[in-house]
Parts: structure tokens; C-alpha cells; sequence
């Protein structure tokens, strides 16, 4: 099956024709990534100047922006440097999200605006604190202290790498695939466990039993070394200057390496969907003959 549809929009925002919405919004739920080889998120030279992996304080990944409250964590930089950084990824935001409610005119009521980061730290040879948090092995996406209560995580990249060199990810099988392969092999969460995790703060908000499948999944396909070497993948290049798409908790991918990509999250209710049934939840829902959202 072909994985990946390309459209060629080259704006911020960019118009579309009722039938480009459609076939966007209609491939990402039938598990398609969507590439946007014209669309360039522009980088400043006095923002260019500035790349480098030492932007990122030492124990973290990414800088991480809320377009909600205008925060920005996990910069590293001088007090004549950081308002760049910070203007920086507030325009990216704010682009992307106009963009992304454009193409998909049928999912702008109910799209909640998640986080932005930015990510200048090169991927290959990265250490990671654990296998779990190792994103160069294939997963499906799901966060251990933030609970989707069964939303849709929707995510929006642009390689903005001024060295020419591309963003290389992996795709793996579907969700579908996955969730028969691994949902065997995982438990059940201990009574009570979920709501000490809430009241305690481990977790930003009750998870629900498709969050508890849904993680545990992400950590198993990263822990089984055999699934990651014979799983069916392909290698996919995102050129810089590019930007692509996907429902990351059904498409399952990996980053091999590249530097400097921005990233935009979405949460999708389910009921906003064209079709709830292709949603990983209802799925899991079919499979375990079981009501996974309590
Ligand atoms: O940084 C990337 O290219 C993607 C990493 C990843 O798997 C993720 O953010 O979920
Ligand atoms: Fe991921």
C-alpha cells in the first residue's frame, strides 16, 4: 500500500479545493502520511546564525513552546538570544496552525492545539535515558504522563535544516498490524493504580484503559530487538525546506537522523473524525470486544 501522498501547497496558509480537504483528511485517517514538498517554513539569517545543538538545556531533547500561555522550556540561551528563539517558534506555531486548520477545514472546530518544539539536537548518536524514550526505533505514539483519553495525536513537521540535509525517518507497519502483534502481550493495569498515578501528578490527567494499551504498546515494539529488525519498514527522506503530516499514534515511524525540524501536536477528538471507526480506539475496542475509554 502506498504510505505517504504528496500535496503540493507552498503557502502559509495555502487555499485548497473542497477536494484536496477531502483527500487530505481522508488519507490521514486511512493512515497516510502526507508530504508537502513546496511548503518552506523560512528561517531568518539572524535566526540561522543562531542554530545549534547547545540551544537545548543538557537534559532535554527539544525546546518546547505553548502557544496557549506563550511559554518557552528548555532554551539555552543568553538573554539577547532567547526572545529570537522564542519569536522564532511562536511564528512557527502560529503558521502551522493556520495552515493545518486550512487543509483540513472539516477538523478546525475541534482541533486543540497541543505543543511546538523545536528540535536542533542531531538525532544519530543521541543518548537516550531508556528504550522508551528512544525514538529511533519504531513506535507508535503515546506519552506516559500525557493521557489522550483516547484523542487523536495529529503532528505537523518542517525540516528547517539550512545545511541541506534531510530529516531521514522509518515507517513501519500499521496500527492495525500492531495492535494484533502487541496487544496480546499486555496486561491489564493493577486496580487502582491508574487513579494514584493522576493524584500523585505521574500522570497530567486520569488514563484511561486505551492510554494503558496504547503505552504499553509504544514500549513493547521499542523493547522487542527482533520486531525492530524484521518488522516490514522503509526508509523515507524528508528534504529541508519540507514539510509532511501524520496521525502519529497509527502511522508507526522512526527518526534515523537530521537536525533542526520543528513539530506542531494536535489532539482530535474522535467524534470530529470523517470516520471514528479507522481511529486506533475503536479498533482496540474491536479486538478486546471491550469499552477501552473508562
Ligand atoms: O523528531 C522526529 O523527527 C520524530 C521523533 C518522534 O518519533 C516523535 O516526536 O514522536
Ligand atoms: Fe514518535
Amino acid at each position: 500500500m502506498k504510505r505517504i501522498k504528496t500535496f503540493p501547497f507552498s503557502s502559509w496558509p495555502s487555499s485548497t479545493t473542497t477536494d484536496e480537504a477531502k483527500d487530505c483528511m481522508q488519507s490521514l485517517e486511512n493512515g497516510m502520511l502526507l508530504s508537502f514538498p513546496s511548503l518552506n517554513f523560512q528561517i531568518t539569517p539572524e535566526e540561522q546564525a543562531l542554530f545549534s545543538s547547545n540551544l537545548v538545556k543538557s537534559n532535554r531533547k527539544n525546546i518546547s513552546f505553548d502557544l496557549t500561555t506563550d511559554k518557552m522550556k528548555g532554551c539555552e540561551a543568553s538573554q539577547d538570544i532567547e526572545p529570537i528563539i522564542h519569536k522564532m517558534i511562536q511564528r512557527f506555531a502560529g503558521l502551522s496552525v493556520e495552515f493545518v486548520e486550512n487543509i483540513l477545514p472539516h477538523y478546525k472546530e475541534h482541533l486543540i492545539t497541543g505543543r511546538t518544539s523545536f528540535r536542533p539536537v542531531e538525532i544519530k548518536g543521541r543518548e537516550n535515558p531508556s528504550y522508551k524514550k528512544n525514538d529511533t526505533l519504531l513506535h507508535l505514539d503515546s506519552f506516559p504522563s500525557r493521557p489522550t483519553k483516547g484523542k487523536r495525536l495529529l503532528r505537523f513537521f518542517a525540516n528547517v535544516n539550512p545545511f541541506e540535509i534531510p530529516r531521514i525517518w522509518k515507517l513501519g507497519e500499521p496500527s492495525k498490524q500492531v495492535m494484533k502483534k502487541f496487544l496480546p502481550k499486555v496486561k491489564s493495569p493493577i486496580l487502582g493504580s491508574r487513579s494514584l498515578m493522576n493524584r500523585f501528578g505521574i500522570t497530567k490527567s486520569y488514563r484511561i484503559l486505551y492510554d494503558h494499551y496504547m503505552l504499553h504498546i509504544h514500549d513493547k515494539m521499542k523493547q522487542d530487538t527482533d520486531y525492530q529488525k524484521n518488522a516490514a519498514q522503509e526508509i523515507v527522506e524528508f528534504a529541508p525546506h519540507t514539510c509532511w503530516m501524520a496521525f502519529t499514534d497509527q502511522v508507526s515511524h522512526a527518526v534515523l537522523s537530521g537536525q533542526y525540524v520543528f513539530e506542531q501536536s494536535f489532539y482530535l477528538p474522535i467524534d470530529a473524525q470523517e470516520s471514528p471507526e479507522k481511529s486506533p480506539l475503536v479498533y482496540m475496542e474491536k479486538l478486546l470486544q471491550k469499552n477501552l475509554r473508562t
